[in-house]
Protein backbone atom coordinates (compact mmCIF):
# COMPACT_ATOMS: atom_id res chain seq x y z
CA UNK A 1 0.00 0.00 0.00
CA UNK A 2 1.33 3.55 -0.91
CA UNK A 3 -0.09 6.84 0.96
CA UNK A 4 -0.07 10.15 -1.13
CA UNK A 5 -0.77 13.53 0.24
CA UNK A 6 -4.04 14.63 -0.54
CA UNK A 7 -7.08 17.21 0.14
CA UNK A 8 -8.92 16.85 1.96
CA UNK A 9 -6.64 13.90 3.49
CA UNK A 10 -4.33 11.44 2.43
CA UNK A 11 -5.16 9.12 -0.24
CA UNK A 12 -4.21 5.40 -0.05
CA UNK A 13 -3.88 2.48 -2.73
CA UNK A 14 -2.81 -0.75 -3.19
CA UNK A 15 -1.12 0.04 -6.89
CA UNK A 16 -2.23 -3.74 -8.21
CA UNK A 17 -6.15 -2.50 -8.17
CA UNK A 18 -5.34 1.03 -9.28
CA UNK A 19 -5.70 2.11 -12.48
CA UNK A 20 -4.40 5.35 -14.47
CA UNK A 21 -7.55 6.76 -16.17
CA UNK A 22 -6.51 9.14 -18.60
CA UNK A 23 -9.64 10.85 -20.25
CA UNK A 24 -10.16 12.46 -23.86
CA UNK A 25 -6.59 13.49 -24.37
CA UNK A 26 -7.56 13.58 -28.12
CA UNK A 27 -6.44 15.99 -30.51
CA UNK A 28 -9.79 16.86 -30.69
CA UNK A 29 -10.35 18.72 -27.71
CA UNK A 30 -6.40 19.86 -27.10
CA UNK A 31 -4.92 21.12 -30.62
CA UNK A 32 -6.23 23.59 -33.05
CA UNK A 33 -9.00 22.33 -35.71
CA UNK A 34 -10.52 19.99 -33.82
CA UNK A 35 -14.37 20.00 -31.67
CA UNK A 36 -12.83 22.23 -28.50
CA UNK A 37 -11.77 25.09 -31.39
CA UNK A 38 -14.73 24.65 -32.77
CA UNK A 39 -16.81 25.15 -29.97
CA UNK A 40 -14.84 28.63 -29.45
CA UNK A 41 -12.20 27.51 -26.84
CA UNK A 42 -8.84 28.54 -26.56
CA UNK A 43 -7.18 25.30 -26.94
CA UNK A 44 -3.52 26.02 -25.87
CA UNK A 45 -4.71 26.35 -22.02
CA UNK A 46 -4.87 22.59 -22.55
CA UNK A 47 -1.09 22.43 -23.70
CA UNK A 48 0.08 22.26 -19.96
CA UNK A 49 -1.33 18.82 -19.13
CA UNK A 50 0.57 17.16 -21.60
CA UNK A 51 4.30 16.93 -20.06
CA UNK A 52 3.18 16.05 -16.24
CA UNK A 53 0.86 14.00 -17.61
CA UNK A 54 3.06 11.90 -19.71
CA UNK A 55 5.83 11.70 -16.52
CA UNK A 56 2.57 10.18 -14.41
CA UNK A 57 2.05 7.65 -17.37
CA UNK A 58 5.77 6.65 -17.84
CA UNK A 59 5.86 5.82 -14.10
CA UNK A 60 2.70 3.75 -14.28
CA UNK A 61 3.93 2.50 -17.47
CA UNK A 62 7.50 1.36 -15.01
CA UNK A 63 6.01 -0.29 -13.05
CA UNK A 64 3.57 -2.93 -15.17
CA UNK A 65 0.34 -0.71 -13.33
CA UNK A 66 -2.61 -0.74 -15.37
CA UNK A 67 -3.48 1.80 -17.84
CA UNK A 68 -6.94 3.27 -19.41
CA UNK A 69 -7.53 5.62 -22.10
CA UNK A 70 -10.76 7.15 -23.01
CA UNK A 71 -12.10 8.88 -26.48
CA UNK A 72 -15.17 10.86 -26.55
CA UNK A 73 -16.53 10.58 -30.19
CA UNK A 74 -19.25 8.61 -32.39
CA UNK A 75 -19.82 6.40 -35.18
CA UNK A 76 -19.41 7.33 -39.18
CA UNK A 77 -23.03 7.16 -38.95
CA UNK A 78 -23.83 9.37 -36.13
CA UNK A 79 -25.90 7.14 -34.67
CA UNK A 80 -24.72 7.20 -31.32
CA UNK A 81 -24.48 10.91 -30.83
CA UNK A 82 -27.94 12.51 -29.80
CA UNK A 83 -29.91 15.59 -31.27
CA UNK A 84 -29.10 17.01 -28.54
CA UNK A 85 -25.42 16.73 -28.46
CA UNK A 86 -25.20 17.41 -32.24
CA UNK A 87 -27.15 20.52 -32.54
CA UNK A 88 -26.51 22.37 -29.48
CA UNK A 89 -24.99 25.50 -29.41
CA UNK A 90 -23.54 27.62 -32.63
CA UNK A 91 -20.51 25.83 -33.22
CA UNK A 92 -18.07 26.59 -36.45
CA UNK A 93 -18.26 22.98 -37.44
CA UNK A 94 -20.56 20.77 -36.00
CA UNK A 95 -19.91 17.04 -34.91
CA UNK A 96 -19.48 14.75 -38.31
CA UNK A 97 -18.75 17.74 -40.13
CA UNK A 98 -15.27 17.85 -42.31
CA UNK A 99 -12.64 19.73 -40.16
CA UNK A 100 -8.44 20.31 -40.92
CA UNK A 101 -8.30 16.94 -38.84
CA UNK A 102 -10.99 15.11 -40.16
CA UNK A 103 -14.56 14.85 -39.43
CA UNK A 104 -15.17 16.69 -35.85
CA UNK A 105 -15.29 14.33 -33.02
CA UNK A 106 -15.84 10.93 -35.50
CA UNK A 107 -14.41 7.60 -34.25
CA UNK A 108 -11.12 6.35 -36.97
CA UNK A 109 -10.46 10.16 -37.93
CA UNK A 110 -7.14 11.93 -36.88
CA UNK A 111 -8.66 14.61 -34.75
CA UNK A 112 -10.24 11.82 -32.78
CA UNK A 113 -7.34 9.61 -31.68
CA UNK A 114 -5.17 10.43 -28.84
CA UNK A 115 -1.87 13.10 -28.88
CA UNK A 116 1.72 11.48 -29.98
CA UNK A 117 2.80 12.28 -26.43
CA UNK A 118 0.75 10.04 -24.65
CA UNK A 119 -0.66 7.83 -27.52
CA UNK A 120 -1.67 4.04 -25.87
CA UNK A 121 0.90 1.12 -25.76
CA UNK A 122 -0.28 -2.39 -26.74
CA UNK A 123 -1.96 -4.28 -24.26
CA UNK A 124 -3.34 -0.98 -22.48
CA UNK A 125 -7.24 -0.19 -22.37
CA UNK A 126 -8.81 2.14 -24.99
CA UNK A 127 -12.39 2.66 -24.31
CA UNK A 128 -14.21 4.83 -26.52
CA UNK A 129 -17.53 6.57 -25.39
CA UNK A 130 -20.26 8.86 -26.92
CA UNK A 131 -20.75 10.67 -24.07
CA UNK A 132 -19.14 12.90 -20.78
CA UNK A 133 -18.69 9.93 -18.37
CA UNK A 134 -16.47 7.45 -19.31
CA UNK A 135 -19.07 4.40 -17.68
CA UNK A 136 -22.12 5.84 -19.91
CA UNK A 137 -23.10 3.22 -22.74
CA UNK A 138 -18.84 2.12 -22.68
CA UNK A 139 -17.96 -1.97 -21.33
CA UNK A 140 -15.22 0.23 -18.67
CA UNK A 141 -17.44 -0.97 -15.17
CA UNK A 142 -16.87 -4.75 -16.74
CA UNK A 143 -13.14 -4.36 -17.78
CA UNK A 144 -12.55 -2.84 -14.24
CA UNK A 145 -13.96 -5.53 -12.58
CA UNK A 146 -12.68 -8.00 -14.66
CA UNK A 147 -8.93 -6.65 -13.40
CA UNK A 148 -9.96 -6.21 -9.91
CA UNK A 149 -9.86 -2.65 -10.17
CA UNK A 150 -11.30 -0.89 -7.11
CA UNK A 151 -9.44 2.86 -7.25
CA UNK A 152 -8.58 4.87 -10.12
CA UNK A 153 -6.19 8.16 -10.46
CA UNK A 154 -8.15 10.33 -12.61
CA UNK A 155 -6.28 12.79 -15.51
CA UNK A 156 -7.56 14.35 -18.66
CA UNK A 157 -9.57 16.95 -20.16
CA UNK A 158 -11.80 18.85 -19.28
CA UNK A 159 -11.92 18.91 -15.79
CA UNK A 160 -15.78 20.51 -15.48
CA UNK A 161 -16.77 18.60 -18.26
CA UNK A 162 -15.45 14.78 -19.08
CA UNK A 163 -13.24 14.65 -16.25
CA UNK A 164 -16.12 15.72 -13.69
CA UNK A 165 -18.68 13.77 -15.17
CA UNK A 166 -16.33 10.45 -15.31
CA UNK A 167 -15.63 11.23 -11.14
CA UNK A 168 -19.01 12.05 -10.61
CA UNK A 169 -20.26 8.29 -12.50
CA UNK A 170 -17.28 6.30 -10.70
CA UNK A 171 -18.05 7.55 -6.89
CA UNK A 172 -21.51 6.19 -7.15
CA UNK A 173 -20.29 3.24 -8.75
CA UNK A 174 -18.24 2.76 -5.62
CA UNK A 175 -15.04 3.74 -6.68
CA UNK A 176 -12.65 5.76 -5.01
CA UNK A 177 -10.91 8.41 -7.07
CA UNK A 178 -7.74 10.55 -6.66
CA UNK A 179 -7.69 13.36 -9.14
CA UNK A 180 -4.50 14.77 -10.44
CA UNK A 181 -4.42 18.67 -10.43
CA UNK A 182 -1.80 19.57 -13.16
CA UNK A 183 -3.16 16.21 -15.27
CA UNK A 184 -6.40 18.07 -15.62
CA UNK A 185 -6.77 21.40 -17.35
CA UNK A 186 -10.04 23.43 -18.59
CA UNK A 187 -10.67 25.65 -21.18
CA UNK A 188 -11.98 27.94 -18.14
CA UNK A 189 -9.01 27.95 -15.41
CA UNK A 190 -11.42 29.50 -12.75
CA UNK A 191 -13.67 26.36 -13.85
CA UNK A 192 -10.66 23.84 -13.12
CA UNK A 193 -9.85 25.17 -9.84
CA UNK A 194 -13.72 25.13 -8.79
CA UNK A 195 -13.92 21.78 -10.04
CA UNK A 196 -11.34 20.57 -7.73
CA UNK A 197 -12.27 22.09 -5.54
CA UNK A 198 -15.94 20.58 -5.74
CA UNK A 199 -14.31 17.22 -5.74
CA UNK A 200 -12.55 17.53 -2.45
CA UNK A 201 -14.98 20.17 -0.88
CA UNK A 202 -17.43 17.87 2.34
CA UNK A 203 -14.83 15.53 3.16
CA UNK A 204 -14.20 14.57 -0.57
CA UNK A 205 -17.80 14.34 -1.43
CA UNK A 206 -16.59 12.97 -4.67
CA UNK A 207 -12.74 11.84 -3.96
CA UNK A 208 -9.69 13.50 -3.67
CA UNK A 209 -7.16 15.83 -5.72
CA UNK A 210 -3.68 16.10 -5.29
CA UNK A 211 -0.39 17.40 -7.65
CA UNK A 212 0.91 14.88 -9.82
CA UNK A 213 4.71 15.56 -8.17
CA UNK A 214 2.72 13.37 -4.74
CA UNK A 215 1.65 10.40 -6.33
CA UNK A 216 5.17 9.61 -8.51
CA UNK A 217 6.94 10.70 -5.18
CA UNK A 218 5.03 8.07 -3.84
CA UNK A 219 5.01 5.35 -6.41
CA UNK A 220 8.74 5.77 -7.36
CA UNK A 221 10.57 4.64 -4.50
CA UNK A 222 13.12 7.53 -4.27
CA UNK A 223 17.14 6.06 -4.17
CA UNK A 224 18.94 6.73 -1.12
CA UNK A 225 22.28 7.57 -1.24
CA UNK A 226 24.47 5.83 0.63
N1 LIG B 1 -16.21 21.02 -24.11
C1 LIG B 1 -15.55 20.50 -23.09
O1 LIG B 1 -15.04 21.19 -22.20
N2 LIG B 1 -15.36 19.15 -23.02
C2 LIG B 1 -15.92 18.19 -23.82
O2 LIG B 1 -16.74 18.47 -24.68
N3 LIG B 1 -15.50 16.90 -23.62
C3 LIG B 1 -14.56 16.52 -22.65
O3 LIG B 1 -14.41 17.17 -21.63
N4 LIG B 1 -13.78 15.48 -22.96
Amino acid sequence: MITIPADPYPFTLDPATTALVVIDMQRDFVEPGGFGETLGNDVALLQSVVPPLRKVLDAFRAAGLTVIHTREGHVPDLSDCPPAKLNRGEPTLRIGDEGPKGRILVRGEYGHDIVDELAPLPGELVVDKPGKGSFHATGLQDELVARGITRLVVTGVTTEVCVHTTVREANDRGYECLVLSDCTGSYFPEFHRVGLAMIAAQGGIFGWVAPSEALITALVPQEVAS
